[in-house]
């Protein structure tokens, strides 16, 4: 009936508590102020938008809406492994509780922002294993032997005209340079932690000190 095609969410993920919401923005746009005022950053601001004029960050990037890692995107079903991930038991089990999760690095490209999420043991049983997400994405070949879970991410803002799915691409993209080896250049110690760049426009912040987020694991319909 209507009622079990609708059943099955948007997507599944980890919601940020709101006053973790709150730090992680005020956070995040200090790091945006202070990046584009860096002399390294605008070195390569022709890598980041086409042209070699200034950009400021802060409004180059739209909020994407309430912060969250999502687990999977089930398109109301449409997607390929949404009702066997939605009737996981660890899925059952953990629906409505409250995980902390670790954010590692906050990352920028020309297209997407995003903080990387370093799941534990027990948040990857929320992982999907099966239609491994990371696996999916085409663009990145190499992604397929990045660990389970690599891809977790929290989109912090997307450029204008660009999709969330792809924040994270975007992370799978500097983990497979990280992977083969790319050192990177670290560019600046700064107080937040180490900026490394990885090449057209790709920017990682790993941070000194990984911010802990108390999240809900639910679902969205929208
Ligand atoms: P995000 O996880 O990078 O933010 C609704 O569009 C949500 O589902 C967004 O949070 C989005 O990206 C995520 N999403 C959309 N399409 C997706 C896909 N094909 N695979 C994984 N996540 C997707």
């Amino acid at each position: 009936g209507p009622l079990e095609e609708v059943s099955l969410p948007l997507y599944f993920g980890w919601f940020l508590l709101s006053s973790i919401q709150d730090k992680i923005k005020c956070t995040s746009m200090d790091f945006l102020k202070t990046l584009d005022t860096l002399e390294a950053f605008k070195k390569h601001l022709i890598d980041f938008s086409g042209k070699a004029e200034e950009v400021d960050l802060e409004q180059y990037f739209q909020p994407t809406g309430i912060l969250h890692c999502t687990t999977k995107f089930c398109n109301y079903g449409k997607a390929e492994g949404a009702k066997e991930y939605a009737e996981k038991q660890a899925v059952k089990d953990s629906y409505g509780s409250i995980f902390d999760l670790s954010l590692g690095a906050l990352f920028v490209t020309p297209r997407t922002f995003g903080a990387r999420v370093s799941l534990t043991e027990e948040q990857l049983q929320l992982w999907p294993a099966d239609a491994d997400a990371e696996k999916q994405v085409e663009s990145v070949p190499a992604a397929a032997s990045l660990p389970l879970g690599s891809r977790a991410h929290v989109t912090l803002g997307c450029a204008e005209g660009v999709e969330p799915v792809q924040t994270g691409i975007d992370l799978l993209e500097i983990l497979t340079l990280q992977q083969e080896g790319q050192q990177g250049e670290q560019v600046e110690e700064m107080e937040l932690g180490t900026l490394t760049y990885y090449g057209t426009g790709k920017w990682l912040l790993n941070l000194r000190e990984p911010i802990s987020a108390p999240a809900c694991f639910s679902s969205f319909y929208g």
